[in-house]
C-alpha cells in the first residue's frame, strides 16, 4: 500500500491556523486586552492576578531550548522516497521492496561547528540527515556530505568537538576550523588526515544543499529474508550534480546573506524546483570483508567507487517546506540507531558510540523521554509498549497493565516473532577480550588521503592548498603550524611544501607518499553539469532593447535558468520600446556573490555610481570564475573592464545564439580555465 501522505495526514491533525481567530489564553479564555498589563491605577504597579500577563511572559521566558551540541545550524524539508527496483535479494526492509511504495521522508541539512544563528556558507562538513517514515517504523540515515570522518573511535568525539568549537577562554572563532585548537587536535590525532583533505576541499563549501552528495559514512548491514547479510555503504547523489562555491565568495556570502543555503532550498521548493537525490548503495559480500588494503569497519576510509560500484536503487524528492521551523526542524530528533528490520549495524567503533549518543542528547535538548511523541518524530505506524509517564507525556495509555509479562492483558502488548516483523539483531559471531585498543588494521592514516589528493583536478588542488594556507595562516602557534606541515607531507610533499611556504613555515620534514592510486569519482570536475535552477543576475538600465532582451530572458528561463533583474532602483525599468522589466534588486540590496552568473543586458549605464557598481559586480563575478554574458550596451561594460575574450564570457549580437551559448556557459558552473591576471 502506498504510504505517501501518511506523515502529512498525521501532521495535519496538529496544525493550527491562528489567522482570523479570537485571542485566548492557553486555557482558552478569551482575552480582552493585550497591550496593557493589569495595574493598580493608570500609573500604578502591575498586579499579580494578571493571569494573561503571567502566562504570556512565562511562556516567552521559556521559549528557547538548548541548541544541538553539533549541527545546531540546520534547515529541513519534507519529501518522499521511492525505490527503483526491489532490493529483496539483499534486504527485507519493507520500504526497499516495492517501487510503487512512496515513503514519506524528512531531511535536515546542517553545518557542524556553528551555533544556531551562524552563517551557512562557512567551511565545514554538512549534515545530511534523513528520516524515513516507513510502515515498519522510522529509519534514520544520519549522514554527512563527506564520506569519511575525523576519528575512528567515538570516545574521541568530545575531544574533537571541543577542539573545533570556539575556544573556551574567549569564544572565538564562530563556525570556523581556522584556529589553534582545531589544528592542534588534527596534528595530534593523525587518523584525521583523510577527512581534513575533504574539509579543505571544495566539498566543504557547497553551492547548495541541492548540489551536494550525502554519505552514511559507516559500513552498515543489509539483511534479507533468509537472514543473509551484506555489508552496505549508503550514498545520496544529487541529480543537479555536486557543485561548490569559491572560498572568497563563500566568506562574502556569509555576510551578505547568512541564510544563503536555507533561502536556496526554501525558494526552490516554493517554486516547484524540487531537489532530487538518488540513493546509491555499495554492496560487499561478507566473505569479501578482508579483501582490501584497509579495514571496512574504519570510518576514515571510503570504498573507491571504481572498485565497488555504487548501485543506484531509488530516488528522494523534497517537495514541501515546513510550516514551522521550531516545531519541525528544531524538534526533529535523528538517531543513527533508529533502524528497521533488514538494516543492521557493524562493529565500526564510531558507529557503536553514536548508537548511545543520539538518544542521550535528545533527553537534554528536548527535555525528557517523550520526544518521540512530538509530531515530527512520531512514526506513521502504530506504536505500543509499556513505557509510561515522563515530562510532557501526551499519549493516554488506557488500562491497568504497564508491564510485561502479564496475564491481565493476555500478555500484551506482545513481542512479534521475526516472521511477524519483529526486529532480530543480526547474529554475528563475536570473540575477543575486553580491551581498550585499536586494531592494527586501522593504522594506515594516509594512503586514502593521498588517493583523494591524487584524484583532484588542478584547480581543485589549488583550492586545497589555498584552504590550508588560509586556515593555518590563522593559527598563531608556530609549533602547531609546523606539526601540520610535517603531518601532511605524508599525504603529498607538493601540498605540504606549498602551504608551508605560504605560511612561512619550514619545508616539510617527511618524505612524501608513494601512493599513486586515484579515484576519478572523487573529483567534482566529473560531476553532472546542468543550467537548471541556476540564478543569473540581469544588470539592466533604462532604455534597454526591450524585445531582444526579453527574448534572451525567455530563452534562459525555458532552459531552467532563473533570472532576476538588478538596476539602479527597484521597480519598473523601461525599455526603448516601452517594454517594462521589474527590478527586484538594486546594487545595494544584491551582490554578485548571490548569483551563479551575470548578464549585462544593456540600456543606459546610469549614474556614475551605477557604472561603478556594474563594474564592481562583473569584475567580482569574473574573479569567482562565473559565467558572464553581455548583449547590446552591456558588451561595452564588459569591454571597458577588459573581461572579453576569456573562457565563460559570452557576448552576442544574435540573441538566440547568445542565449544558447550563455546557457552552456552557465551549465559549466565555473570557468577554471580562465587564468586570472
Ligand atoms: Fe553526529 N551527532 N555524532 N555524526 N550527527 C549529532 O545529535 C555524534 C557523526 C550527524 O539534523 C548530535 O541530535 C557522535 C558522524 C548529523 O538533527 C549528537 C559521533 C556523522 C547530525 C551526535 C558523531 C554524524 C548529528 C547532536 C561520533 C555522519 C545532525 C545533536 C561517534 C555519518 C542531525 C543531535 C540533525 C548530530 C553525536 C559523528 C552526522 C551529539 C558521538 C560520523 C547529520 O548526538
Amino acid at each position: 500500500m502506498a504510504n505517501e501522505n501518511r506523515k502529512n495526514e498525521q501532521l495535519d491533525t496538529f496544525r493550527v491556523n491562528d489567522n482570523g481567530k479570537t485571542l485566548t489564553t492557553n486555557q482558552g479564555v478569551k482575552v480582552s486586552e493585550d497591550e496593557f498589563s493589569l495595574k493598580a491605577g493608570e500609573r500604578g504597579p502591575t498586579i499579580m492576578e494578571d493571569f494573561h500577563f503571567r502566562e504570556k511572559m512565562t511562556h516567552f521566558d521559556h521559549e528557547r531550548i538548548p541548541e544541538r551540541i553539533v549541527h545546531a545550524r540546520g534547515f529541513a524539508a519534507h519529501g518522499e522516497f521511492q525505490v527503483y527496483e526491489s532490493m529483496k535479494e539483499y534486504t527485507k526492509a519493507h520500504f526497499l521492496q516495492d517501487p510503487s511504495v512512496k515513503t514519506p521522508v524528512f531531511v535536515r541539512f546542517s553545518t557542524v561547528a556553528g551555533s544556531r544563528g551562524s552563517a551557512e556558507t562557512v567551511r565545514d562538513a554538512r549534515g545530511f540527515a534523513t528520516k524515513f517514515y516507513t510502515q515498519e517504523g522510522n529509519y534514520d540515515l544520519v549522514g554527512n556530505n563527506i564520506p569519511v570522518f575525523f576519528i575512528q573511535d567515538a570516545i574521541k568525539f568530545p575531544d574533537l568537538v571541543h577542539a573545533l568549537k570556539p575556544e573556551p577562554h574567549n569564544e572565538i572563532p564562530q563556525a570556523q576550523s581556522a584556529h589553534d585548537t582545531f589544528w592542534d587536535f588534527i596534528a595530534n590525532n593523525q587518523e584525521s588526515a583523510h577527512m581534513v583533505m575533504w574539509a579543505m576541499s571544495d566539498r566543504a563549501i557547497p553551492r547548495s544543499f541541492r548540489m551536494m552528495e550525502g554519505f552514511g559514512v559507516h559500513t552498515f548491514r543489509f539483511v534479507n529474508e533468509q537472514g543473509k547479510a551484506t555489508f552496505v555503504k549508503f550514498h545520496w547523489k544529487p541529480l543537479l550534480g555536486t557543485h561548490s562555491l569559491v572560498w572568497d565568495e563563500a566568506q562574502k556570502i556569509a555576510g551578505k546573506d547568512p541564510d544563503f543555503h536555507r533561502r536556496d532550498l526554501w525558494e526552490s521548493i516554493e517554486m516547484g524546483n524540487f531537489p532530487e537525490y538518488e540513493l546509491g548503495v555499495q554492496l560487499l559480500a561478507e566473505e569479501d570483508e578482508f579483501k582490501f588494503d584497509f579495514d571496512i569497519l574504519d570510518p576514515t576510509k571510503l570504498w573507491p567507487e571504481e572498485d565497488i560500484p555504487v548501485k543506484i536503487i531509488g530516488k528522494m524528492t523534497l517537495n514541501r517546506n515546513v510550516d514551522n521551523v521550531f516545531a519541525e526542524t528544531e524538534q526533529a530528533a535523528f538517531h543513527a540507531g533508529q533502524v528497521v528490520p533488514g538494516i543492521d549495524f557493524t562493529n565500526d567503533p564510531l558507529l557503536q558510540g553514536r548508537l548511545f549518543s543520539y538518544t542521550d542528547t535528545q533527553l537534554i535538548r528536548l527535555g525528557g523521554p517523550n520526544f518521540h511523541e512530538l509530531p515530527i518524530n512520531r512514526p506513521v505506524c502504530p506504536f505500543h509498549n509499556n513505557q509510561r509517564d515522563g515530562y510532557g507525556r501526551q499519549t493516554i495509555n488506557r488500562g491497568q497493565v504497564s508491564y510485561h509479562k502479564n496475564s491481565l492483558a493476555n500478555n500484551t502488548p506482545a513481542p512479534a516473532s521475526e516472521a511477524e516483523g519483529g526486529y532480530v539483531h543480526y547474529q554475528e559471531k563475536i570473540e575477543g577480550r575486553k580491551i581498550r585498543s585499536r586494531s592494527e588494521s586501522f593504522r594506515d592514516f594516509f594512503s586514502q588521503a593521498t588517493m583523494f589528493w591524487n584524484s583532484m583536478s588542478e584547480p581543485e588542488k589549488q583550492h586545497i592548498i589555498k584552504a590550508f594556507s588560509f586556515e593555518l595562516g590563522k593559527v598563531k602557534s608556530k609549533s602547531v603550524q609546523q606539526q601540520v606541515v610535517d603531518m601532511f607531507a605524508n599525504v603529498s610533499l607538493e601540498l605540504a611544501s606549498s602551504f608551508a611556504e605560504a605560511i612561512g613555515a619550514a619545508p616539510p620534514a617527511g618524505e612524501g607518499s608513494r601512493v599513486t592510486k586515484s579515484s576519478p569519482a572523487l573529483s567534482q570536475l566529473n560531476t553532472v553539469k546542468s543550467p537548471i535552477t541556476r540564478k543569473a543576475g540581469v544588470i539592466i538600465g533604462e532604455g534597454f532593447n526591450g524585445s531582444e532582451v526579453l527574448a534572451v530572458l525567455n530563452a534562459l528561463n525555458s532552459a531552467g535558468i532563473q533570472t532576476e533583474v538588478i538596476s539602479g532602483h527597484l521597480g519598473s525599468i523601461k525599455g526603448a520600446d516601452d517594454t517594462e522589466l521589474e527590478a527586484v534588486h538594486t546594487f545595494l540590496t544584491a551582490d554578485s556573490v548571490l548569483f551563479d552568473a551575470l548578464y549585462a543586458a544593456g540600456g543606459s549605464a546610469g549614474s556614475a555610481e551605477s557604472k561603478q557598481q556594474t563594474a564592481y559586480f562583473i569584475n567580482e563575478a569574473f574573479s569567482h570564475y562565473k559565467p558572464l554574458g553581455a548583449t547590446h550596451e552591456g558588451i561595452s561594460w564588459i569591454e571597458e573592464n577588459q573581461l572579453d575574450n576569456y573562457p565563460g564570457v559570452v557576448t552576442g549580437e544574435n540573441m538566440s545564439q547568445f542565449a544558447e551559448d550563455f546557457t552552456e556557459a552557465i551549465a559549466v558552473h565555473r570557468h577554471w580555465d580562465r587564468k586570472l591576471v
